[in-house]
């Protein structure tokens, strides 16, 4: 399926650009890189992957992370520091599995790292928890975010100094058992394909970080005629990893398409969007999951992301990569295609 899904879309745009390279980190498998630059340096938040041996089915058990490894490096191409175990699910109160996509942000000198895990009743909520060092270690807090729920917090830090919350995944993410932030119940209920596609979250966080500033409210990811993208539309709507950059005056929304294994960007004014479709940044990789990031570091854009070539295949073991991200002159990117054979 992911070789006919890269050749078609290889057909449909002759700028695609071809960048394979090694994995990031080689003893450990490693997954969902959100990258930032924290006192000069870039630092990697990503999910540790390991072989739990729980089977792979349609809701992600077989991503059953235990624990969090932070990485550094001090220049592009250069050394990846492993700074150990920085936050471990046994020290968190309320989450008992499936320690999934995290992120992390600095303010005031405080560090603070976002990441979802289920609770004990299999319902995953979004946690926080605060240190003195982008390294590690995290303090969790004693109880998930009042009001959080679903998976892959992404926090942006805006230019005004606000910070925002993007959040969801749909499937084994929990998105569709959720309308106005009001749970209903497990039983997975999908919009209809000619209906709006289920939208990705967003909430203004709290001074402190620790908190909501106020109830989630729904993104609108709109198509070429504005739109809102359809359910059926499974080459573009948002199934999870949201990420946002703000380019010149620009808000660049990224996201995974999920099943058709793209990430995709869709642009807007300001960072609850409306944001409108603009094309695909990276194209399938080797495992089912794509899920990335994008960060400035010294003048020029990379992209985080993963893929299972160092696992030959196995989706489950992933390893983190990163590769320069070009753009246009007319603020588009330029697509990417890093399938390892
Ligand atoms: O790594 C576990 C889950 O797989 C992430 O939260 C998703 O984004 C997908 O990459």
């Amino acid at each position: 399926e992911e070789n006919t899904l890269k050749q078609d879309s290889v057909a449909a745009q002759d700028d695609v650009r071809r960048s394979t390279s090694e994995p990031l980190v080689t003893d450990n498998y490693t997954a969902d890189p959100s990258a930032h630059v924290f006192e000069g340096k870039i630092y990697i938040y990503p999910s540790h992957d390991w072989d739990s041996g729980i089977p792979e089915d349609d809701t992600g058990a077989h991503f059953n992370m235990k624990d969090y490894h932070v990485y550094s490096m001090d220049s592009i191409g250069g050394e990846v520091t492993d700074h150990g175990v920085v936050l471990d699910v046994d020290d968190v109160a309320w989450a008992s599995r499936q320690m999934w996509a995290p992120d992390a942000a600095e303010k005031d000198g405080k560090y603070y790292f976002y990441f979802p895990a289920k609770d004990e009743n299999d319902i995953f909520r979004i946690g926080v928890a605060v240190g003195d060092s982008p390294a590690g270690p995290f303090e969790p807090q004693e109880e998930p975010i009042e009001g959080s729920y679903s998976i892959d917090p992404a926090v942006y830090e805006d230019t005004d100094g606000e910070y925002y919350m993007y959040f969801g995944g749909i499937w084994g993410g929990q998105l569709q058992d959720y309308r106005n932030n009001e749970y209903q119940g497990e039983e997975d209920i999908y919009p209809a394909d000619d209906e709006p596609a289920l939208s990705p979250m967003i909430a203004k966080m709290s001074d402190d970080m620790l908190s909501f500033a106020e109830e989630p409210r729904e993104i609108q990811l709109l198509d070429e005629d504005g739109e809102p993208i359809l359910t059926g539309d499974n080459d573009r709507r948002f199934f999870e990893a949201a990420w946002v950059n703000k380019i010149d005056d620009t808000y660049y929304f990224s996201y995974s398409t999920g099943d058709t294994h793209n990430i995709a960007y869709a642009t807007g004014d300001n960072p609850y969007g409306p944001f409108t479709y603009q094309g695909v940044i990276l194209e399938p990789v080797l495992g089912w999951t794509n899920h990335h990031s994008i960060v400035e570091y010294e003048g020029k854009w990379y992209l985080f992301y993963h893929d299972s070539s160092l696992s030959e295949g196995k989706t489950y073991l992933r390893s983190i990569k990163m590769t320069e991200l070009q753009f246009n002159e007319d603020g588009s990117i330029q697509t990417i295609n890093a399938m390892v054979e």
